[in-house]
């Protein structure tokens, strides 16, 4: 059964952000809220704009993914127009990833723990994912959209078999519907937040969050992309969020972009 309707109206009164999401759009449906955004980015849509849908019908993840994206749940992308580099791209989808942890963790008590880059596990399993996305000019960005999935009050049910066992939702750690106002209210907050401390240089305040919450430091690691597959045991990441990892010679390897699977855990 599908969850009560997200009130936009709520969410727009219980805002309490100083800058994300004094413009809010709300549609019932979307292809992508992430396509949205950087359609108004391109309009000239002011930094914190947001853009939520209650279901998208293509929603995307990293690499031409889909996100299965069904009533009830989060889908937003927040358009930013940062003085930044495209290599602080990392650092924005770790610093959302530590902003959708803190949120689950102080207001709905789950212990949300992140995964190299860009994901939310709860218990394991996926709660969250980040598509961040930019154009730019140069070395200079032009405007950047940041896409947060959140599986919230949507049924597990509307996923496909195999991602019924790799995913989660709120609702299914809680055993009850949650207030999707609140949640948005508190995950803008928590972005606003964070994003602050890396635009005010900041960033390794949030990556003592992202390390604290980590399920990917001290475990052995499968890394995927660039046509390539190796092992390698994730010792940390540096200040610029790429991951560290030792591989079998002893040699240190960072990685800035990749596919990222938790093999067995613990002292390789
Ligand atoms: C992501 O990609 O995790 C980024 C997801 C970003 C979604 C948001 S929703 C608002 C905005 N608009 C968009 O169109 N996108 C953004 P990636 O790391 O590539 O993970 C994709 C993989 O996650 C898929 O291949 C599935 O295995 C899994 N997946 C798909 N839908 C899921 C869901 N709802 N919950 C958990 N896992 C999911």
């Amino acid at each position: 059964m599908n969850s009560k309707r997200l009130d936009i109206e709520e969410v727009r009164s219980n805002l309490k952000t100083s800058w994300v999401g004094r413009t809010i759009y709300f549609f019932q449906e979307v292809n992508s809220t992430n396509d949205v955004a950087r359609h108004l980015a391109l309009q000239d849509a002011e930094e914190g704009t947001v853009v939520i849908a209650e279901a998208q019908t293509c929603g995307r993840g990293r690499l031409g993914r889909k996100w299965v994206s069904p009533p009830g749940g989060v889908w937003l992308s927040i358009v930013l127009r940062p003085e930044f580099k495209p290599r602080d791209l990392v650092k924005i989808n770790l610093l959302v990833a530590v902003a959708a942890s803190k949120t689950l963790r102080e207001e709905y008590g789950l212990k949300a723990e992140v995964k190299w880059p860009n994901d939310v596990l709860v218990d394991g399993k996926k709660i969250c994912g980040v598509l961040t996305e930019a154009a730019s000019e140069g070395d200079i960005a032009k405007y950047m959209v940041v896409g947060i999935g959140l599986n919230a009050n949507n049924s597990l049910s509307a996923f496909p078999p195999d991602l019924r066992i790799k995913a989660t939702t709120i609702k299914e750690r809680l055993g009850k519907d949650v207030k999707r106002e609140e949640l948005v209210s508190s995950l803008l907050k928590s972005f606003e937040f964070c994003y602050e401390a890396f635009r005010e240089g900041r960033f390794i305040s949030v990556l003592e969050d992202w390390r604290r919450f980590s399920c990917t430091l001290g475990r052995m690691v499968e890394v995927s992309g660039f046509g390539e597959r190796w092992e390698g045991f994730a010792v940390d990441v540096d200040d610029e969020g790429w991951l560290i990892i030792k591989v079998d010679d002893g040699s240190l390897r960072k990685i800035f972009s990749a596919d990222v699977t938790l093999s067995r855990s613990k002292d390789a």
